[in-house]
Formats: C-alpha cells, sequence, structure tokens
C-alpha cells in the first residue's frame, strides 16, 4: 500500500459520503487527507510505523486509525461498508462538470441513470430537462461536460496513445543528456486502451532542468499539470495525459518494472518477495531485515532476485504470468517478425483505397511472402460489395497480378457476408473459387445472443469458409459486442477447421485479449489480419500482434506465420 492508495480509498470515502448526503465536516476532512496523504513527502507506512502519522495536518486519530488499517489489511471496514450502499455505483458521475451529488442520486432515482453511459443517453434523449427544475441548458452543459470527461478522463485506444508517445520520445531523445529512455505502464504493456501515458528516463543530473523544460514546453502541450524536478505531467492538446520521471540509474530497473505494473502484477511479486525475506519497491530490490540493496539498476534483477525468468510486459496482468514464469512454461511470444503475409484487405474493387498490385507492392516492401485480397460481398452495399459476377472477374484481375508481381503470392478471396438467417451472401461455386473465404457480420448486430450465435455457427459450417472476421464486432470505445457464445463460436469452429480472426484495425481488436487466450487453450487457430483498406494500413498489424502478445500467442497458434505451402493445407481444411 502506497500513499497513492490510500488516498484513493479516502478520496473514494468522500465520494460516498457525499452521495448519502451524510455530514460536511465529515466529507470535506476525509477530503483534506485524501490531499495531504498525496501530496506527503513521506511513505505513510514508515510514519505509521514510528507512530508520526497523527503529527501529519489534517489526520486526527480517527483517520491515522484507518491509515493503520488500510496499510495492514489493504482496506478499512468503513470503506468496505460503505462500498455496499447502493448510490457507490454513482461515484462516477460526480466527475461530470454541473452534476452533484444530489443531482446525481435524483438522475438516479428518476431516470435510473447508473453510470455516465446512462447518463450520456438520458442527456441525448432530452430526458433531463423533463425533471423539475433542471433546464435545457443545463443539459447541454452535462452533455459538454461528458465529452469533456471522456477526453480526460475516458481512455484512449492503444494506437493513438502510441502514435502521441512515439513523437515525445523522438523529441526528448534529441534533447542534450538522456541516457536511457523508456515507455512504461499500459502502453509497454500494450493494453488495448491507454489511461495515461508513463515515460521514464535517466538523464544526466546537470541536465534535468532542461529536460523538464523541454517536455514541459512541447508543442503538443495545452496544459502543464505538475512540474518538478523529478517528475512533470502535461496534459496534450489531445486530452491525455503524460507523466515523466526523471531516475537515477542505480534504481532505474525497478522504477521501470513498477511503472510497467500492471498494479495486480506488482502487488504479486512484491507478496512473492516478501516469502523470500526480500522487499521490492520502485527503488530497488532490498534484504528485508538489513535495508540491504541487493540489485534493480536494470529490469532482470527484479525478477532474477525473486527467482523468475523475465516476463514480457506484456504478460503482466496477475492472471497466471508468475505461476508460468515459476515453472519454466511462459510462452514464446508471437513477435511482428513471425507473421508472413495479411489475409484480410480491401481494394478499389469494393471499399479500398489501392488497387492489387499497390497493396501487393507494399506488402512485400514489408517482407511479406503472401496476402489474400478480401473485398466485400454485395450485401454491403455502401462499401461497394460485389456480386458473383463481378467476384470472378476479380479473381481473374487478383490471378493476373500475382503473375505479373513475382516475390509475392497474391491469393484471391472475399469476405463474405453472414447472413441474419446464417447463410451467406454468395452462391458457393463462387465461393469454391476463392483461396481464402473470410466470413463477417455486418449488419442486424442486435440479435438475442441465441440468434446470433446460431447465425454465426451455421456461416461457418458453410466448407468454403477458413476465418471468422472480427468475431465479437466491437468498435473499441464507441460499439459493444454484439451478443455471442464465444464457447460455442470456437467449438463450430474447431469442428469446421475455420481459423477465428484478430482483426488489428485499431478501433477493432477483435479478438480482444482474453478471447486469445481462450481460443489459444481451445487450439482453434488465429488469423492476424490487418482489414486494410489502403496500403498504408498494413501496418497497423503490430496492433494486432501486440494484442496477441496479451494474449499469450505463440507463433504456431497463428495460421499467417505458416509457410505458404502449409497455410495452402490449412485453407484446404487439410492441415
Ligand atoms: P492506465 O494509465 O490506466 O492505462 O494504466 P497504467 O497501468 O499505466 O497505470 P498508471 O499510469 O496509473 O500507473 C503506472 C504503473 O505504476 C501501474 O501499472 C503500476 C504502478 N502503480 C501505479 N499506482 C500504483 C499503486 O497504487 N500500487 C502499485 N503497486 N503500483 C502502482
Ligand atoms: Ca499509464
Ligand atoms: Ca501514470
Ligand atoms: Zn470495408
Amino acid at each position: 500500500m502506497e500513499n497513492i492508495d490510500v488516498a484513493r480509498i479516502f478520496d473514494e470515502i468522500a465520494d460516498i459520503l457525499e452521495l448519502k448526503n451524510e455530514n460536511p465536516f465529515r466529507i470535506r476532512s476525509y477530503r483534506r487527507a485524501a490531499r495531504v496523504i498525496r501530496d506527503l513527502p513521506d511513505d505513510v507506512k514508515s510514519l505509521a510505523a514510528t507512530g508520526e502519522l497523527k503529527t501529519v495536518p489534517g489526520i486526527g486519530s480517527s483517520l491515522a486509525e484507518k491509515i493503520e488499517e488500510i496499510i495492514s489489511t489493504g482496506t478499512c471496514k468503513f470503506y468496505e461498508e460503505l462500498k455496499q450502499d447502493p448510490v457507490y455505483t454513482l461515484t462516477d458521475l460526480l466527475s461530470i462538470p454541473g452534476v452533484g451529488p444530489k443531482l446525481a442520486v435524483r438522475l438516479n432515482k428518476e431516470l435510473g441513470v447508473k453510470n455516465v453511459d446512462d447518463l450520456e443517453r438520458a442527456a441525448r434523449a432530452g430526458k433531463l430537462h423533463s425533471l423539475d427544475g433542471i433546464r435545457e441548458k443545463l443539459e447541454e452543459k452535462i452533455l459538454k461536460g461528458i465529452e469533456q470527461y471522456r477526453r480526460h478522463v475516458g481512455r484512449f485506444k492503444l494506437a493513438d496513445a502510441l502514435t502521441y508517445t512515439e513523437s515525445i520520445v523522438k523529441i526528448l531523445k534529441s534533447q542534450r543528456g538522456i541516457i536511457q529512455i523508456d515507455i512504461a505502464g499500459s502502453l509497454r504493456r500494450m493494453k488495448e486502451t491507454i489511461g495515461d501515458i508513463d515515460i521514464l528516463v535517466i538523464a544526466k543530473q546537470t541536465h534535468r532542468d532542461k529536460v523538464m523544460e523541454a517536455f514541459t514546453g512541447m508543442d503538443v502541450v495545452a496544459d502543464v499539470i505538475a512540474k518538478g524536478d523529478t517528475k512533470s505531467s502535461v496534459l496534450l492538446r489531445s486530452g491525455i495525459q503524460v507523466d515523466l520521471r526523471i531516475l537515477d540509474s542505480k534504481s532505474y530497473g525497478a522504477a521501470l518494472h513498477y511503472f510497467t505494473g500492471s498494479k495486480d502484477h506488482n502487488v504479486a511479486i512484491r507478496d512473492r518477495a516478501k516469502r523470500k525475506g526480500l522487499k521490492v519497491s520502485e527503488y530497488g530490490v532490498f534484504e528485508a531485515k538489513t535495508n540491504r540493496h541487493l540489485g534493480g539498476a536494470h529490469e532482470e534483477d527484479v525478477f532474477r532476485l525473486v527467482d523468475l525468468p523475465f516476463i514480457p510486459p506484456e504478460l503482466r496482468e496477475n492472471s497466471g504470468e508468475i505461476e508460468a514464469a515459476e515453472k519454466g512454461k511462459l510462452p514464446h511470444l508471437i513477435e511482428l517478425g513471425d507473421i508472413k503475409g495479411d489475409l484480410q484487405m480491401h481494394t478499389k474493387a469494393s471499399d479500398g483505397a489501392n488497387t492489387i498490385e499497390e497493396m501487393a507492392l507494399f506488402a512485400k516492401r514489408l517482407g511479406y511472402r503472401y496476402i489474400a485480397i478480401t473485398d466485400h460481398s454485395k450485401a454491403v452495399r455502401v462499401a461497394g460489395g460485389l456480386n458473383e459476377e463481378e467476384l470472378e472477374a476479380h479473381i481473374q484481375a487478383i490471378k493476373k497480378a500475382n503473375r505479373k508481381i513475382d516475390g509475392i503470392e497474391i491469393l484471391s478471396g472475399i469476405e463474405v457476408d453472414v447472413m441474419p438467417d446464417g447463410s451467406l451472401d454468395l452462391a458457393d461455386w463462387i465461393l469454391s473459387k476463392c483461396d481464402v473465404v473470410i466470413a463477417a457480420v455486418h449488419s442486424r448486430f442486435n440479435m438475442s445472443r441465441q440468434e446470433m450465435t446460431k447465425r454465426i455457427v451455421k456461416g461457418i459450417a458453410n466448407p468454403n469458409v477458413n476465418i471468422l472476421a472480427h468475431p465479437t464486432g466491437r468498435i473499441i470505445n464507441e460499439r459493444d459486442p454484439y451478443e455471442i457464445d464465444l464457447e460455442a463460436i470456437i467449438a463450430a469452429a474447431r469442428k469446421n477447421k475455420v481459423a477465428l480472426e484478430l482483426n488489428s484495425y485499431p478501433d477493432r481488436l477483435d479478438l480482444r485479449d482474453v478471447h486469445c487466450r481462450q481460443v489459444k487453450e481451445s487450439g482453434v487457430k488465429i488469423s492476424i489480419n490487418t482489414d486494410s483498406h489502403a496500403a498504408i494500413q498494413l501496418v497497423n498489424m503490430r496492433y494486432g500482434i501486440a494484442t496477441a502478445r496479451r494474449g499469450w500467442l505463440e507463433p504456431g497458434d497463428v495460421i499467417n506465420t505458416y509457410s505458404l505451402a502449409k497455410l495452402r493445407k490449412f485453407l484446404a481444411k487439410q492441415g
């Protein structure tokens, strides 16, 4: 338990008390304590150990007791009891400008609003100003507030966050005195969405000020949240926060491990260290009894000293990686270099921006051995989907391009719609002429779980189908996945020798990391595709690889790491 953990709990206590309309003095005392603890230069644990907690301004004996309880148990009874109160779910609403505790409670009672999404829906539907005493103006203010909330508090897509980060890293790298620079946090773990960006550096003592100046003075900075000697935080114009920490080389590896997280992984590593008589913190690894510094300059030190091999950042979610590492059973994670081709992309024939040849030439430059051209079928009218005759001509065009360009095999394919009744949008005679058939749902997303599962299971039972595209249909931060029984779909895929797609389009990342792991365990194969609608988008493969690594995938789990011969066997359902 760190100072921020204690502060977070106190802040939440204050929120809940506020929603419960409790004594304002009590609420204020928790708020003040949270702030004091957050900014405290000392560790609350050591203050508790020496009995000095009560000397901290704003901390009386009752709060000191709670802090001690939190340090020793991870939480406190009072907080746990408060969390049982139904108003607890409303705490997020308080972050919206214009929504105070009274209004939050009322919105909940009168409109059933439980979270920010509900609130947005109600406001958009004009339901707020139908309530007594709420004017249209407030409704507008709340909608604006939600927009802001999403920009500032909302999570950013991995691809966006990486883009901002790479330009910042470039700027920092060009500063004198920078010795080492690393991305940490959820971005290093390649999570599909990123709360804020964490960057760590080692800089020469004499250049630290300059480095901080350069960081807070970047063009992309909208707001400097904090500027210090060792840590600064800025808000970029895009609304994402970036934290920069300057560290000592002696503890850099321990800090890199700590700030990479996840928090749950860190806690598990710390517990493991404790059992070995060690103490792991962001400052290093220490012998618990003597506080002797044992290491921490390199991240490997942390793992080595707790008797573990290095665990790749993408696995650090405390979801079995420590146990696997202990048994020597960590996966040999797939890498971008293992990918030999891309099996979903669109051309001018439907809604793509480039020709077959342009796609192939770009893919060749990426070092690929093969690609599949998979335009839309006719049901997707807005995308100019192909009918049977058009596809027949398109296959001829693909074959022609394939003869013209050497060094890469261009497979002919189609992304065929699975109709609501589970039939496919194109006749079997033409599907059987394609090297690769990808089945996809692009309509009627709101079917019941049972209906949607039946639809997809029937669709992939067509013997021509090789891959199921973006199996859950979700769009990150925009559209929820459709209701499906993924286990049933995995079973159908196994039976029919169909691979499930990991769609690498930055808005999709579908399947998700946890699904990939589930599919891998079932023995069903995955195809990591970019679904490119322009040649340049073929580089999005990196996001699919990131997600695949988070899903514990190894090269053998993924059909587009196969040689062309092996891939053809799989496509012929003989692999
Ligand atoms: P995000 O930013 O929400 O996408 O997720 P993270 O994982 O980047 O979280 P962040 O930025 O709050 O903190 C970076 C890392 O620092 C986090 O992964 C683990 C470590 N860390 C932060 N707060 C705590 C904490 O209260 N306890 C522990 N053990 N580690 C923490
Ligand atoms: Ca972060
Ligand atoms: Ca952070
Ligand atoms: Zn398309």
